[in-house]
């Protein structure tokens, strides 16, 4: 008996998740264990079988959480409960009583036996599992809810109440007074909403009901913080990294004896855009990655608006600095790309007016009334410094020159690391990137001062970024993030 406890003391604990169909069990389970590809849908009755999710911090097995379809006949089950104990210390043995009766033959009980739900909910909690009853307080109380609640306090196992909504509606008022004759604790618990703060309450509030997972809980905790600030680091180096690669990117095409340049010129525009684009694709997928959502889909209009035009007023009304702001740094950035890099002769001239033709194209290669970046040609000392002894005929593009896309393309990302982090794994709906939730300009003085170094520190390195440039990247990026607040759930 002795040694029995002592391995139940290091072995993570185990939560199961109980309550009436559709009331958002699911969700509950999804959002405690981040798996984006758990069933959950608007059907009563959509998971079917008990289901065990394993939460990991690396190799390391934090917590279980068992996912069960929700109780259909709860008024039944309780009475064959009474017509089987008479009185209350026999109450947890005829619970057990009730599952063996009605287990099915061979090692599944899902597809046949009229209490088949009943019992797969009910096996885990005599298994020993801590009870997550989820209610949804949008729906009114019902009699067979009392049903399920009794049953559950029948197996004397220690019992949270999770109050969810499903719509906005809100009943809690009418449920709590039931609850809390049933529940060790009722808490408030938003399925959708939940971020790492509540997931790491639940978790806490479970240590004053089982004191006997009391170490192994604070554990899993201090686990999870730290799986947090790594992510955060993590998120910092591909955002450094994204800002590395685009703002030092240079595009080339080769030009042939006697070519006209003007279309291999907008051929060369137009590719550094779309690798820009690309650039930033990658790094939103590996962002939302270390959030564990490698199955999301993204609208993003501001993405899409940049694919039609990255220079719209919109976008830079919406992100970036402020004109003010920009004034300090911009003309900086002028004198890094005009004294470190050659302009073509007729370079500027190309980009303006209907050269490339009407509507959106006509402003490619400008930002914000700024060249995005300088076009030259293979005579230039730039080229001669890239590609030395190459001695065809070419025209690049690159490395970024404008200050304004760079503070854009960093804000973007950062608004896009908040959704991310912010997001529960219960959604199913694709993830929407605020257009209008910018978050540089309101950084303080030196951060800016910071980032902006790190950035021109970047260009300096005329296409190549070399480890100290990178490191100052990280650095100011990681300074950032401490700006925009850490653990909150920003969704
Ligand atoms: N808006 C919102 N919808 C929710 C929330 N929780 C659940 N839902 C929705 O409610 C429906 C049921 O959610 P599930 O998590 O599948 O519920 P369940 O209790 O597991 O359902 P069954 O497996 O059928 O018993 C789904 O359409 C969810 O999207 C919530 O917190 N907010
Ligand atoms: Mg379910």
């Amino acid at each position: 008996m002795s040694s029995e406890s002592a391995a139940d003391s290091i072995s993570p604990p185990v939560f199961v998740v109980v309550g009436n169909v559709n009331q958002g069990k699911s969700s509950v389970v999804a959002t405690l264990s981040e798996n984006e590809t758990i069933p959950i849908d608007t059907y009563p009755g959509t998971t079917a079988k008990a289901a065990c999710y394993v939460f990991r911090s690396g190799d390391r097995e934090l917590f279980r959480v068992i996912d069960t379809p929700g109780f259909q006949r709860a008024r039944e089950v309780l009475e064959w409960l009474r017509r089987h104990a008479d009185n209350a210390a026999a109450r947890p043995a005829a619970v057990r009583a009730f599952v063996e009766a009605h287990r099915q033959p061979g090692e599944s009980t899902a597809g046949g036996g009229e209490f088949a739900d009943e019992v797969e909910l009910l096996t885990p909690i005599l298994d020993g599992a801590g009870i997550l009853y989820v209610v949804d307080a949008s729906s009114h109380l019902e009699p067979s809810n009392e049903a399920e609640m009794e049953i559950l306090r029948w197996t004397g196992q220690p019992a949270m109440a999770l109050v969810n909504r499903v719509r906005r509606r809100d009943h809690a008022a009418e449920w709590r007074p039931t609850l809390t004759q049933f529940f060790h604790i009722v808490r408030e618990f938003d399925a959708h909403g939940a971020g790492f703060a509540e997931r790491a309450a639940l978790l806490r509030g479970f240590r004053e009901i089982r004191p006997e997972w009391g170490e192994v809980i604070d554990e899993a905790v201090a686990a999870m913080e730290s799986e947090w600030a790594d992510r955060e680091r993590r998120v910092a180096a591909l955002i450094a990294g994204m800002l590395g690669e685009a703002l030092s990117h240079v595009e080339k095409r080769p030009v042939a004896e006697g070519q006209d340049e003007a279309p291999v010129r907008e051929e060369l525009d137009a590719a550094f855009r779309e690798a820009q684009r690309d650039i930033e694709r990658r790094t939103r997928d590996a962002v939302e990655r270390v959030y564990r959502h490698p199955g999301l889909e993204r609208d993003d209009p501001v993405l899409e608006l940049l694919a039609e035009d990255l220079f719209s007023e919109t976008t830079w009304q919406a992100f970036g600095l402020t004109r003010n702001q920009l004034a300090k740094y911009g003309a900086g950035w002028g004198a890094v790309i005009g004294g470190g890099v050659d302009l073509a002769v007729g370079g500027l001239s190309f980009f303006v007016g209907a050269a490339i033709g009407a509507g959106v194209g006509a402003a490619a290669g400008w930002f914000g009334g700024r060249k995005l970046a300088n076009v030259w040609s293979a005579s230039s000392s730039l080229a001669q410094s890239l590609w030395p002894g190459e001695t065809g005929r070419f025209v690049a593009m690159g490395p970024v020159g404008s200050a304004r896309y760079a503070w854009v393309l960093l804000d973007r990302a950062i608004v896009h690391f908040r959704a991310v982090r912010g997001r529960s794994h219960a959604r199913r709906d694709r993830l929407e990137v605020d257009a209008g939730a910018g978050a540089v300009a309101e950084l303080p003085a030196e951060v800016r001062d910071q980032l902006d170094g790190a950035m021109r520190a970047v260009i300096k390195g005329k296409g190549r970024v070399t480890d100290a440039a990178r490191q100052t990247l990280v650095d100011a990026v990681e300074a950032t993030f401490r700006e925009v607040g850490t653990h909150r759930s920003d969704a």
